[in-house]
């Protein structure tokens, strides 16, 4: 990056907005930092940031103003101290659709424009290669600053409705969290026995890979809706096995409560007829 390169502010020093503000920093660019506890900005101010003594004075320095904060009423007390006429808000900090939505509302009505993204990596894989965030709002403040998006990882535009980052970043965390509940239950189930976590590890990892397809399998007939086509390992078949699993927990002296809403849904497809069908099909009965 040139010495001409535009310059950003980062609103929130925790691990992931000290992760995105090194990462602006090693690009070159010129970084103002704020954090309630203002020790954290310490180790970037060695690396060439500036510290600015409050929120407002941060927002003041840059156009692009990045916000990483714990959630979304520490992003609403500390906006709610600025202004935000002219600036460009990013914000990086979780959150739901509805959040977003909101939140670029009322930063429209501030006179700044807003853009909601969903970081999908850990602090320590920004900047590197797998690390990407998705963004939402509109598409030419996106382009606008693409370039200092890109220092953070893959930049990954989901759509001009704020409220798409988020939806994409929690879908992937509810399929990351269903995973950890299967891994966690799956020790569970083999340290009641005295056996070795690490011995079974490849295993383990080594199935979930094996049926790791049922993602793609899946998606088709979600879209579709029918879910009748190609059935080999049907509803009503894993119904009966998956009520070997709460069995098995109890006999171990382990809680079956991680399987008990999926035993539920199972047990209500093939209740309700769909024991033909297509283990996907139990999604019909998420909707609401
Ligand atoms: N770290 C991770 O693995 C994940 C990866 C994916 C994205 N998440 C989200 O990123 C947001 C920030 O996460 P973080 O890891 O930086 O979190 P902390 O290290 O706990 O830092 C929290 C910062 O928020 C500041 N803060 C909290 N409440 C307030 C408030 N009321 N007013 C002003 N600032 C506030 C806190 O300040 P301080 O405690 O240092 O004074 C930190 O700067 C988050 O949404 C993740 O879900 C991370």
């Amino acid at each position: 990056m040139s010495g001409n390169a535009t310059s950003a502010t980062v609103l929130g020093l925790g691990d992931m907005g000290s992760a995105l503000a090194g990462a602006l920093l090693g690009a070159g660019r010129p970084v103002t930092v704020w954090n309630r506890s203002a020790d954290k900005a310490k180790p970037l101010v060695a690396k060439g940031a500036v510290a600015a003594e409050s929120a407002a004075g941060a927002v003041a320095a840059s156009e692009l103003v990045i916000v990483c904060l714990l959630d979304d009423a520490s992003v609403r007390e500390v906006l709610g101290t600025v202004s935000l006429a002219g600036r460009a808000v990013v914000n990086l900090t979780n959150g739901t659709p509805r959040q977003a939505r909101e939140l670029a509302g009322w930063v429209a009505e501030q006179g700044g424009t807003f853009l909601d993204g969903g970081i999908m990596a850990i602090p320590p894989m920004i900047g590197q290669p797998g690390a990407f965030v998705f963004y939402s709002g509109p598409k030419d403040l996106f382009e606008t600053h693409r370039a200092a998006f890109d220092t953070f990882g893959g930049s990954n535009y989901v759509g001009e409705d704020p409220g798409l980052a988020a939806l994409h970043d929690l879908a992937l965390l509810s399929g990351m969290y269903g995973q950890f509940i299967g891994i966690l239950q799956a020790y569970a189930l083999i340290r009641s026995e005295g056996l070795s976590a690490v011995e079974f590890a490849p295993l383990l990892s080594g199935w979930l890979g094996a049926m790791g397809g049922f993602a793609e399998e899946a998606a088709g007939q979600i879209d579709s809706g029918d879910y009748s086509k190609d059935v080999v390992s049907n509803l009503g078949m894993q119904a009966a096995a998956f009520e070997n699993l709460p069995l098995a927990a109890a006999d171990q002296g382990v809680s079956a409560e991680l399987l008990a809403p999926l035993h539920q849904l199972l047990l209500r497809g093939a209740a309700e007829g769909h024991g033909a069908e297509n283990l996907a099909s139990v999604i019909e009965l998420l909707k609401k």
